[in-house]
């Protein structure tokens, strides 16, 4: 979903309640009225959904149901590739629908015997503190809308594609979960926007867009890189260094490119460690120190 220092389009309401979504002059949707419409429509949806009831049903056009076929098509032999094993894992106890879009609500269901992860919609920016706040409770907030179809490769904007493919699949293997239970868990803990930064950095170079080494190969663990089909055969060739917390969580990134910079980990199991031994005792207080000796890299 929309966390800050993601991209996302402004949001706003109507007298009647309904929302506009305000994407800008150079999104690819921009000048594609039909495609703005939806964009309103789904965003109104998530807007009506009340906590603890399942998500809405999106009544998905055909050409939506086109562009997340042909992006899953795509996927298919570059995540054999590509993907690491705990993903794969995850792929296929979830088992996600190739010819078109599942609805959160089914996902949820999915997930509900694997991992216990749900899908709350969102109908646009989800504050930094809720968003990773609620995935101490097993809620993960997510976009409800498709990509544009003249970029089923690659959007800044996460989408149903990223939020269901992406972290979907990571969200149905529990090694994967307890690291996204201790994100949440360190959101919670932590009180100044300075700390919170640092730790939703630390999620945006780990499991929106980590690589590890597998078998000598380096393999995808990122929902970033792995629900884009562009991005996916982009990462080999980025800046690849080594897995460090205190660089992670100072290194500044742009939202809409490929990222360029990109942090290895050993193994799955070094993730778990140092990541996940992270995010367990953050503080306030051991973050500033970290602060206090890492200047920010541009
Ligand atoms: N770039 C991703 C894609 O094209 O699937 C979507 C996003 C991932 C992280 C932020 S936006
Ligand atoms: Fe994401």
């Amino acid at each position: 979903m929309f966390e800050e220092g993601q991209y996302f389009a402004p949001v706003t309401a109507n007298e009647d309640g309904a929302l506009e979504v305000h994407l800008g002059a150079d999104h690819p949707g921009f000048a594609d009225p039909e495609y703005r419409a939806r964009r309103d429509a789904l965003a109104t949806l998530a807007n009506n959904w009340r906590p603890g009831t399942p998500a809405p049903i999106a009544p998905y056009t055909d050409d939506e149901h086109r562009v997340w076929q042909v992006v899953s098509e795509a996927l298919v032999t570059k995540h054999r590739s590509y993907a690491c094993r705990e993903f794969l894992d995850g792929k296929e106890s979830l088992g996600l629908p190739i010819d078109h879009i599942p609805q959160l609500a089914e996902v949820s269901e999915w997930l509900a015997p694997l991992t216990g992860y749900r899908y709350q919609p969102a109908a646009g920016l989800v504050p930094l503190r809720e968003f990773y706040g609620s995935l101490a409770d097993k809620a993960f907030w997510s976009t409800q809308y498709v990509r544009h179809h003249s970029v089923p490769l690659y959007t800044p904007e996460p989408d149903v594609l990223h939020e269901v493919v992406g972290h979907g699949n990571t969200l149905a293997n529990p090694r994967f979960t307890a690291l996204y239970e201790l994100a949440g868990q360190a959101s919670r803990r932590v009180q100044s926007a300075d700390a919170l930064e640092f730790v939703s950095k630390v999620f945006w170079f780990t499991l929106e867009f980590g690589v590890l080494w597998e078998a000598g190969e380096l393999k995808a663990y990122g929902a970033g890189i792995l629900s884009s089909p562009g991005e996916i055969e982009a990462f080999r060739g980025m800046n690849i260094r080594p897995l460090d917390v205190a660089t992670m969580g100072t290194q500044v990134y742009d939202i809409t490119d490929y990222q360029d910079v990109l942090y290895v980990a050993e193994s799955f199991a070094q993730v778990e460690d140092v990541v996940g031994g992270f995010w367990a005792d953050c503080t306030d207080d051991s973050i500033a120190a970290i602060l206090a000796r890492t200047p920010a890299h541009a």
